[in-house]
């Protein structure tokens, strides 16, 4: 993260119904409880501008531009993320708590959109301009079992169809997974794997040690 910035930046990462936004939920809780003030935020999303951008993504309506297109719209998102909600909240010394961030562009349209990595990274650098999650936690869980989560999550909501990225074949969400954790392979000072498989209470303790460790709190 960038040395101007105070406060610390959290993001999760992981397949569909790995249980991020659950988790993003309970964290925020824990750090309120501890006096620190916290921003829930969500990608794409978490800004007026980017919000409109992920209805245009997450409908589909963008998918006919193919991926790289896809990949700009990602990043125009997050450059208004980052501008509107979340430079501004650690400017604050507020604590940001991201649902998806840059590594969900890397797997998804790097890995599951064929779009070249090297102009993938290029953007990456364009947007983040040098600031970087300070944790980022992977829940893991087995692709089929968190599209089956993801699904009754959506029965309840009375959403029968999957979105854009949800509706491809369990193989296509594994190599996802996989994805996933050659980053945190790669990059095993920024990020932790969960097993996002065990219960939420459970998989909460383990996310509060990890913040404890990793950010001394
Ligand atoms: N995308 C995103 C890209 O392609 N590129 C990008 O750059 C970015 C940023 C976003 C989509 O956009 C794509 C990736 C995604 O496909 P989304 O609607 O925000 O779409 O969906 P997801 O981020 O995939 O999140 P989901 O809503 O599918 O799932 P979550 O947030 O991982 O899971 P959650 O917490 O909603 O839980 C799902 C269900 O499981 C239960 C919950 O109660 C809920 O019903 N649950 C558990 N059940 C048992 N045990 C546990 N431990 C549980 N934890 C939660």
């Amino acid at each position: 993260m960038g040395d101007f910035l105070s406060g610390k930046f959290i993001t999760f990462e992981g397949g569909e119904g790995s249980g991020k936004s659950t988790q993003v939920r309970r964290l925020a809780e824990t750090l309120r409880g501890k006096g620190i003030g916290v921003v829930e935020t969500r990608e794409p999303g978490g800004s007026p501008g980017a919000e409109m951008l992920r209805h245009v993504l997450l409908t589909g309506v963008a998918e006919a531009l193919g991926p790289k297109a896809e990949a700009l719209l990602f990043a125009a998102a997050r450059d208004d993320h980052l501008r509107v909600t979340i430079r501004p909240a650690l400017e604050r010394g507020d604590w940001v708590i991201c649902d998806r961030f840059a590594d969900s562009t890397r797997v998804y349209q790097g890995i599951g959109g064929a779009v070249d990595v090297e102009f993938l990274g290029a953007l990456q650098d364009l947007i983040l301009q040098g600031l970087r999650p300070d944790l980022t936690l992977i829940l893991d869980i087995p692709a089929e079992l968190g599209l089956e989560r993801a699904a009754r999550r959506r029965g309840s909501q009375g959403r029968d169809a999957p979105d854009r990225f949800e509706k491809h074949p369990v193989a296509h969400h594994e190599r996802l997974r996989q994805g996933f954790l050659d980053i945190a392979k790669a990059e095993p000072e920024r990020c932790a794997v969960v097993d996002a498989t065990a219960d939420e209470d459970e998989v909460a303790a383990e996310i509060r040690q990890l913040v404890t460790e990793r950010l001394a709190l």
